[in-house]
């Protein structure tokens, strides 16, 4: 997990460092590491749960009730709030275009620093939709309209997929969490937005069980009986023949039939039709996944009423 120095959390937060002290001190509300030159450390998850208690004394709460309440409730309820209110956000254009100067001759130094130091210095999440799912789209255009060698795209995937799994496994396996199977149906190998949304999941309470792509659905359905989930993702994103289609489509009914089964991804948008005749649901975009998360949640866990 990425460590944010208070200053950078006063200017995410838009609260004062004292008052991020106070809280610390005082009420316990945000429990940051010490770095070895002992300076405080924040999660994004602090980060997350500064905002929210931002919003909450905004909507008329008291900071000496939501302290009675507790961090965990706290953490639980904002899990449950975060769904995205607007669109998704922005690509960061001109960071992008600096990036992909950086890939033809490859200047690995150059480009490493610039999107280490970017995705530093925002909350992850923020980097995923602003940074790396556009960075992602980039290099695999890039590398299908010829302009650069298939091994400086899957440089930059592995990049991408190095960092989305380093801060995915920081967070701690939450075994009471919704038990989510995410995946990439057999013959899809494009993995960005699985990977994504198991991140996404995880960091909302999940307990994810991540299995790549190229999933046949024989596996996934054994596999599903092993562990009992809750809901199963699955991300599509190339556009499939009929033919093709009608036969996975079948299968993963007949999953959904014993388990809940959702599709995202751009190839699963182009089955919309196909889908209504099944027990597989479509989400749409992430925006439609966090609400689907947040009902799962719900109904997971009891929400406190806030007085
Ligand atoms: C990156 C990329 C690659 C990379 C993949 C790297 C990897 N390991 O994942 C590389 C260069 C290796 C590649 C290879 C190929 N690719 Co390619 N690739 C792309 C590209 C540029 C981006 C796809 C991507 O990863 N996007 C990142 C994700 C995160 O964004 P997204 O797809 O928009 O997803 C969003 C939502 O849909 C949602 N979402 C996604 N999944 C899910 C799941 C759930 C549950 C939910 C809720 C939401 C959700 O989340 C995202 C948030 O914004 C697309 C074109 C494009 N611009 O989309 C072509 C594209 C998908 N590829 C294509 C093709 C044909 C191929 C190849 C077959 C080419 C070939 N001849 O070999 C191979 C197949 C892969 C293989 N067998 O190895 C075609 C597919 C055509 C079609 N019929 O649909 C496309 C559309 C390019 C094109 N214009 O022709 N590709």
């Amino acid at each position: 997990m990425k460590a944010h120095r208070i200053h950078r959390v006063a200017k995410l937060t838009g609260l004062s460092r004292d008052v991020i002290r106070v809280w610390e001190k005082r009420y316990g509300l945000v429990k940051p590491l010490r770095s070895p030159n002992r300076y405080r450390e924040y999660t994004d998850e602090d980060v997350a749960l500064l905002r929210f208690l931002k919003e909450e004394l905004d909507r008329g709460q008291t900071i000496g009730a939501l302290a009675i309440e507790g961090r965990e409730s706290l953490l639980q309820r904002m899990r449950l709030d975060a769904v995205p209110k607007q669109q998704e956000l922005a690509p960061l254009q001109t960071l992008l275009e600096e990036l992909a100067a950086c890939l033809d001759p490859l200047d690995k130094v150059r480009f490493e620093q610039k999107l280490n130091g970017a995705v530093a210095v925002i909350p992850f999440e923020e980097a995923i939709q602003r940074i790396l799912l556009p960075l992602e789209r980039l290099v695999g255009e890039l590398w299908h309209q010829g302009k650069i060698d298939i091994a400086v795209e899957h440089y930059v995937t592995k990049l991408i997929q190095q960092k989305l799994f380093a801060v995915m496994n920081q967070l701690p396996v939450n075994e009471h969490g919704p038990r989510l199977l995410i995946a990439c149906p057999e013959g899809e190998w494009h993995e960005i937005g699985a990977q994504a949304v198991a991140y996404l999941a995880a960091m909302r309470g999940c307990h994810v069980y991540y299995l790549g792509p190229n999933l046949p659905t024989a596996s996934l359905a054994s596999f599903c009986d092993r562990i009992k989930p809750e809901l199963v993702l699955l991300s599509l994103t190339e556009v499939r023949s009929p033919d093709n289609t009608i036969q996975l489509l079948r299968e993963l009914d007949d999953v959904a039939a014993r388990w809940p089964v959702a599709m995202g991804g751009e190839g699963a948008r182009a089955l919309e039709g196909m889908l209504r005749g099944t027990r597989v649901e479509l989400l749409d975009d992430l925006i439609q996944f966090q609400r689907r998360l947040t009902r799962l949640l719900a109904e997971r866990f009891a929400v406190p009423h806030s007085s």
